[in-house]
């Protein structure tokens, strides 16, 4: 008897193993679309000059590294805050929000759950129908149940607005729902302004608990834009978390750069749940990464860094929009009669394709074009040497 013979053989991640698989793949045509990662025309990731001049500033400081605080580092919450809400937004003066610095939005997510767990012990989860796979994996595993709400229209395309009010409004109080702040993955549809107002009193009427994921920041309609849901949800004087990430706005995945905040009734409250919070970051990883830390605030909070950002996500944002419409062209001109204008219409990384488990793994095999085994793509993997190639590959497998 072995100690670790009775393991089970891990499955691997639907994302992450196949972006895996997907480097190891020899062919030279091969295109990448599995993984939310924004690739530049040229197919890299690239180095947003903001973030090198973020770290040459860092570097020529020549600063020691202690342990941050368990929080992190109080530049970069405060930055993160008036990111979220808006420098102005009453709820920062008001000292509401308890925001910590955390390894990445994984890491907010998986600190709010815990947090959940411990002192909302009887709350249970509900994710969208569908949501990005990772969602229903990291609540179960801070042992909280999780179900979903009605949300993808499938036939219509849309969100199933009515259907999901419905079933939230039928939820016993207290139940967290998650929801995507923009850029649905993996379907790339989200709620309207006047959806989101809708959502509020239903969200009030049955105490629930939202926790927002606002994992791509910028790639919607914009920095400010993007974070209408958490500056409307804080104006309306609910309570709820947000997990956010600079993973893909700032083009820093493996730096783990994310916070968790959470809005509370008034400033005592906002100090009990950042203790609360504290603790739990404190039996996991003891206190985030200071290079992040670095990066994140001097991006947000230096001048000159801040206007190179906003140009860099705009012209992501705009060269994803181009591959869309490139995309939506290629494939109208191959399968006339077909409405592809759901290429056009969805928003942020990712494109809800409606191709099957079969279809996907055709167009691996036969194109060495890889997505995700639930038809989501990553459209930030296009680029124009690659496009028509793709949409062909596309137009090849569906009949
Ligand atoms: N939330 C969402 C909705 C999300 O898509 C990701 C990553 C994250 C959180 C995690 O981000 P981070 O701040 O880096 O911890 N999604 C892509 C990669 C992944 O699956 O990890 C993806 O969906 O491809």
């Amino acid at each position: 008897m072995t100690l670790f013979g009775h393991l089970d053989p891990y499955a691997g991640d639907p994302i992450l193993s196949l972006n895996e698989a997907f480097q190891t793949d020899a062919r030279a045509h091969k295109v990448n679309l599995s993984i939310g990662i924004y690739f530049d025309d040229a197919g890299r990731i690239p180095v947003l000059e903001c973030v090198h001049l973020a770290e040459a500033r860092m570097l020529a400081e020549d600063g020691a590294k202690p342990y941050l605080p368990m929080e992190g580092a109080l530049s970069m919450r405060a930055a993160v805050q008036a990111l979220l809400f808006g420098a102005d937004h009453p709820a920062l003066g008001s000292g509401r929000i308890a925001t910590l610095q955390t390894v990445g939005s994984s890491g907010g997510l998986k600190v709010g759950a815990d947090f959940i767990r411990r002192w909302l012990p009887a709350s249970e989860v509900w994710i969208s129908d569908p949501s990005w796979d990772n969602h229903r994996a990291m609540f179960e595993g801070a042992g909280i149940a999780v179900h979903s709400y009605p949300y993808y229209d499938a036939a219509g395309g849309g969100v199933r607005f009515d259907a999901m009010c419905t079933a939230l409004a039928a939820l016993p109080p207290r139940s967290v729902v998650l929801l995507h702040a923009c850029c649905h993955n993996p379907t790339g549809v989200d709620l309207t302004h006047e959806q989101w107002r809708a959502l509020v009193p239903v969200l009030r009427e049955r105490q629930l608990l939202p926790f927002l994921d606002l994992a791509y920041q910028g790639y919607g309609d914009g920095i400010a834009e993007d974070a209408f849901a958490p500056r409307l949800l804080a104006s309306e004087g609910l309570s709820f978390f947000v997990a956010n990430s600079f993973s893909k706005s700032m083009s820093v995945y493996g730096e783990r750069a994310g916070a968790l905040s959470v809005v509370c009734a008034d400033r005592d409250e906002a100090a009990l749940v950042l203790g609360q919070l504290k603790a739990i970051v404190r039996r996991i990883y003891s206190s985030p990464a200071i290079h992040a830390a670095g990066i994140v605030s001097r991006v947000l909070g230096e001048h000159d860094l801040r206007t190179l950002w906003e140009a860099d996500v705009a012209a992501m944002r705009m060269r994803i929009l181009a591959m869309r419409r490139s995309l939506h062209a290629v494939l109208s001109a191959k399968k006339p009669g077909r409405d592809f204008g759901y290429f056009l219409t969805q928003r942020g990384m990712f494109s809800y394709t409606g191709l099957t488990a079969p279809q996907v793994d055709r167009l691996r095999e036969e194109y060495a074009v890889y997505l995700v085994r639930s038809g989501r793509i990553c459209v930030a993997g296009l680029n124009r040497g690659n496009v028509e190639r793709t949409a062909e590959a596309i137009a090849a497998v569906i009949d």
